[in-house]
């Protein structure tokens, strides 16, 4: 039976900085959390993401490290990000006992994600037998630095007696995607000085190669290969005496065929290179490219630990998601950080995460704007599917830009059900998010060269499709059957959000044409002729324009959510307090179509993302209706971020404050239930626009940015940096 006690947090004496808000720790293991603290504690860096499970492993545990583009073809779900072969398997023997955290006593744990750093770290005293002890302490860290080396390193010290320590090191294949197996085995090496793993995707035939060294320090050590099916290693065998640590570290390095055509020779090259440089130069040059990152982009809060901490492990979460080198890939609605959604992108990352990078590290928004770039392939073939021309982004994307969203999902009361998920038809907004998100990079950053060869084609191309698939209806135009932001309700006409959004689109499109025509004739000619922008297409989005519905009264400033809404049945509030799951759930999800109840933000979101262009009667009009009759606590996490902005143009921040903690405890608390299956992105990315567009105000106007601040009582300072036209500027707001 083991036992665990506190013990208390670590490194905090590295610096003087205060570890509670940059330190998640877990003070003690609770194997009915286990998963819930896989997901907060993982780490990575913009190339791959680890859960936070143990080295040694644990029984029922969801090990997982997700490397971006490693897709793999899966029934349903099309495709989903490939569970790449352990890097951090480590068994460990003391005097032949084998270390579990299952096995004997267990005491002085406690572990620690360390987010100024990104290392997780694990120390604990173990008592295998009534003679022997032996303090255990682990560390890992995915280079920042350098992407494709990884460093886990354990340090075993015997407590009253020398002890004969032998240690596994594994690159282990013997991996699942919760049941569903992706890969074969190419080869496998190992000898005294080096393992090796190449592995290949059964479907998709992308391969993977890992090779790990190992060092050991503070004894004289043994080393020898261990060769088993699917897991080379190297096996450590060293006597260590009391009191006297002894060190093993593994490094380990990965490329793919999408990095190299020759993936091992370049992961035996790279571990060889990290094996000389050594364990604390690793360390240091990943500790250095993490302040870099921090130095940009950290969010000071201060008078509130709590949501200082909630930001900075967002932040880090969204940033070690974020790919750094890499165009063909995006973050995906749960990161890296978990199976949920197979690693499918959303609109999520345009609307909620990629303003944070936009505005503090712009090369990395810019890559995940090039992924909506060279997946307008995918989008094309969607649009020409559905009998449109141009391109129609899919709900849910993958590798190439198909739609990859399944079209049926379990019931919610009855798994042996299935029900129809509509949203990969009919949830069509996302093409205007993502041209949305790339023309508010362009405003932001002044990137001409991205907007002329990206953003302004991808807008054109998109518009296109918008002109195709808004329906004449004498001289308005309507959109129906689609599903809005509130998904609640689906085949709805007319959803506010899209109908608005569209018609920015359009515009938005006109003005790209112009100014192309301006800065780069000989480019705009070519799309015209590619895209067929004939005089008759462009009068055509003009009256698409004007004409589109937009159920706005100009009497009371209320926006009617779709066609008939107001007509939808009230909810008995009163009758679901205390309740503790989603209004979907309980009402059922047909039934629900005919409730006035919000997933989410619909009217809301579009209020925010137009802020100014709507009055303040409009504002509080729709702000009094929508917000009563939202479901807050258990519809979509991406709600709370932005009713948090929200409450802030409302002019009312401790409510937004009230929004915000629930968007910030929707992991490290997880308050929603589901942080088993993953961070949850966009709440993360939301906490950002919440701080920064929220309770600061940060308006960008003609003239570049502007604020309003408004802080919760309690906040008494707020500092953070934004880019803004290639300037770093430093934003400290104060009561
Ligand atoms: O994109 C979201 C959607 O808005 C609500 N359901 C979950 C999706 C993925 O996070």
């Amino acid at each position: 039976m083991s036992q665990h006690t506190n013990a208390n947090t670590f490194d905090a004496n590295e610096s003087n900085l205060n570890s509670a808000t940059w330190q998640v720790t877990e003070p003690a293991f609770d194997p009915l959390r286990q998963h819930h603290s896989e997901t907060i504690l993982t780490l990575g860096n913009g190339y791959l993401s680890t859960r936070g499970t143990f080295e040694e492993r644990y029984p029922n545990d969801r090990q997982a490290t997700l490397v971006h583009g490693m897709w793999d073809d899966v029934p349903i779900a099309f495709t989903e990000l490939a569970n790449t072969p352990d890097w951090t398997a480590l068994e460990i023997w003391v005097d032949g006992h084998r270390f579990d955290m299952q096995e004997g006593q267990i005491t002085n744990y406690a572990r620690c994600l360390d987010l100024r750093t990104g290392r997780l770290q694990r120390r604990l005293r173990w008592t295998p037998a009534e003679d022997i002890a032996v303090e255990l302490s682990f560390e890992r860290f995915a280079s920042l630095d350098d992407e494709h080396l990884l460093a886990v390193s354990v340090r075993v010290t015997p407590l009253s007696k020398p002890a004969e320590i032998k240690v596994r090191a594994m690159l282990d294949s013997r991996v699942e995607n919760d049941g569903l197996l992706h890969w074969q085995q190419v080869s496998q090496h190992s000898d005294a000085g080096q393992a090796d793993l190449v592995v290949r995707t059964r479907h998709t035939g992308k391969t993977l190669a890992m090779s790990t060294r190992l060092g050991v320090s503070g004894g004289e050590a043994h080393l020898a290969a261990s060769d088993c099916p699917g897991c080379p290693g190297i096996v450590a065998t060293a006597q260590a005496e009391a009191g006297q640590p002894l060190v093993i570290v593994k490094s380990v390095a990965i490329y793919t065929s999408r990095d190299s055509s020759d993936p091992l020779a370049a992961a035996q090259a790279k571990v060889q290179t990290a094996a000389t440089a050594g364990y604390a130069a690793l360390r240091e040059a990943n500790k250095s490219a993490w302040a870099d990152f921090w130095e940009a982009s950290d969010v000071i809060i201060e008078g509130d630990d709590e949501a200082q901490l909630a930001v900075r492990h967002a932040l880090f979460q969204v940033r070690i998601a974020a790919p750094t080198h890499d165009e063909r890939a995006s973050i995906p609605a749960k990161t890296l950080s978990g199976f949920g959604y197979r690693g499918h992108v959303f609109w999520d990352n345009e609307i909620f995460v990629l303003p944070f990078f936009t505005f503090t590290q712009p090369n990395l928004a810019r890559n995940m704007l090039m992924y909506r770039y060279h997946t307008l392939p995918g989008a094309r073939r969607k649009a020409a599917a559905n009998s449109f021309s141009g391109a129609q982004y899919a709900w849910e994307s993958a590798e190439t830009g198909d739609e990859v969203t399944p079209t049926w999902g379990l019931d919610f009361d009855d798994p042996t059900k299935l029900v129809r998920i509509w949203t990969g038809d009919i949830q069509i907004h996302i093409s205007a998010d993502i041209a949305y998100a790339m023309h508010q990079y362009w405003r932001v950053t002044g990137d001409d060269d991205f907007w002329q060869d990206v953003g302004a084609p991808v807008v054109l191309e998109t518009a296109v499709f918008w002109g195709d698939r808004a329906e004449a209806e004498g001289d308005r135009f309507a959109i129906r059957d689609i599903i809005g932001p509130d998904e609640y309700h689906d085949h709805v006409d007319n959803n506010a959000y899209t109908n608005h959004m569209v018609r920015w689109h359009l515009k938005t499109a006109q003005d790209a044409l112009e100014w192309l025509w301006e800065h780069d004739p000989g480019g705009a000619g070519t799309l015209v002729e590619k895209l067929d922008l004939t005089p008759e297409r462009l009068t055509h989005w003009r009256k698409v324009i004007d004409g589109l519905i937009l159920a706005h009264d100009p009497e009371t400033g209320l926006i009617e959510q779709f066609e008939g809404f107001f007509d939808l049945e009230d909810v008995d509030w009163p009758a679901y307090e205390g309740r503790t799951k989603s209004m979907q759930e309980l009402l059922d999800i047909e039934e629900s179509n005919h409730y006035k109840v919000l997933k989410q933000a619909d009217v809301i979101a579009l209020l925010c993302l137009f802020d100014d262009a709507f009055d303040q009667k409009t504002w509080q009009a729709n702000w009094d209706y929508y917000v009563p009759i939202t479901d807050h606590a258990y519809g979509s996490s991406l709600g709370p971020a932005m009713h948090a902005w929200a409450a802030c143009r409302m002019g009312q921040p401790d409510l937004a404050y009230e929004h915000f903690m629930r968007a910030a405890r929707a992991d490290l608390s997880d308050v929603r239930g589901n942080a088993w299956d993953g961070i949850h992105a966009a709440s993360a990315g939301g906490l950002w626009e919440a701080v920064v567009f929220g309770f600061a105000g940060l308006r960008l106007t003609e003239n570049g940015p502007t604020f309003k601040p408004q802080l919760p009582t309690h906040w008494r300072r707020v500092v953070f940096n934004i880019i803004y036209r290639g300037e770093r500027r430093r934003i400290e707001l104060s009561r």
